[in-house]
């Protein structure tokens, strides 16, 4: 077992350690249920988000699955190049892992998926065709790290708001089977799937996602170290953005400053209101304002 899973069973380990302070007691819960419950599944479908198409996932998903058939879904795929796209689906193929690109809150079609679930299926059914069993209804568990958007991809599935998908960490709570095209069996696991926080600066990126919430790690530094990155990736979008220039050269609080001064964010006093544009450029960021692109680099 790896690291994560024995700091999971000892609660005390989790709220002294600076990485898992911020996972609440019903997700530790959740998670010992996701272990259960993956045991009565045919097939996992792993939520992930297109900007980070690795670490937006926790390894030991692998060992949970023992052997079972896993496809990897990687959401928000409007937030990130073409070409991005284009490399990583390369990346993942030479794996042979089955990874598909999907837009949960637009793209119309959903063949791809299904295509892909009939494939990865294959086997399940094979087995009881062989025995002249009707095979019964498969059963297919989405799991993922908090806000990658499950529920909105099961929402589309199954064309009803069943589920409650908001843009907070940990919201989706319930777990119960949904029929899915008479077909198949929908499970949507609550979002506790914990990412594995090796470096500071995957934290940070975790946070820029939304997958771990802006007050565990705090607005103003989440965004200014965002801001940092975002210089040595595409300056232009954000310079442009609020009509500011920007440079390595100085301290990163100021950038905040800069910006939080040229969209008029002034508390009384004239102070920048650094909160205030803490969001602002969080949430530009989000919607894919500054600049579309994957928060890591593709393995050799
Ligand atoms: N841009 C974009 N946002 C998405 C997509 N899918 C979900 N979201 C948003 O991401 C947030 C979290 O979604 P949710 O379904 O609650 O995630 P869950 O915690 O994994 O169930 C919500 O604000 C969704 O509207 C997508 O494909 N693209
Ligand atoms: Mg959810």
């Amino acid at each position: 077992m790896s690291k994560n899973h024995k700091d999971l069973d000892d609660p005390a380990k989790i709220s002294s350690s600076p990485a898992f302070g911020w996972f609440p007691p019903h997700m530790l819960r959740a998670f010992k249920r996701l272990e259960k419950e993956i045991k009565n599944v045919e097939l996992v479908v792993e939520v992930r988000d297109a900007r980070l198409p690795i670490s937006s996932s926790n390894p030991d998903l692998v060992e949970l699955l023992a052997g079972r058939p896993r496809i990897i879904l990687l959401n928000k795929c409007d937030l990130v190049s073409p070409e991005d796209q284009l490399n990583w689906q390369d990346y993942f193929s030479r794996k042979k892992i089955n990874a598909i690109y999907f837009d949960s809150q637009n793209t119309k079609n959903f063949d791809p998926i299904f295509k892909t679930i009939e494939k990865a299926l294959r086997p399940f059914y094979a087995k009881y065709k062989t025995r002249s069993i009707r095979a019964p209804l498969p059963r297919i568990l989405i799991a993922g790290l908090p806000n990658v958007g499950k529920s909105t991809l099961i929402n589309r599935l199954v064309k009803k708001k069943r589920q409650q998908a908001e843009a907070r960490p940990g919201v989706t709570k319930s777990v119960d089977w949904i029929m899915l095209r008479d077909k198949y069996l929908l499970m949507d696991s609550p979002g506790i799937l914990l990412p594995r926080l090796e470096r500071e600066i995957d934290s940070f990126k975790l946070g820029w996602i939304s997958t771990i919430r802006d007050d565990v790690i705090g607005d103003i530094l989440l965004a200014t170290e965002l801001i940092s990155y975002l210089i040595s990736e595409v300056k232009l979008e954000i310079e442009d953005r609020y009509h500011v220039k920007l440079s390595p050269d100085i301290q990163p609080l100021e950038h905040l400053e800069i910006i939080g001064k040229s969209r008029g964010f002034l508390k009384s006093g004239a102070e920048v209101d650094l909160s205030r544009t803490a969001a602002a450029v969080l949430g530009d960021y989000r919607k894919g304002i500054l600049g579309k692109f994957v928060l890591e680099k593709l393995p050799r």
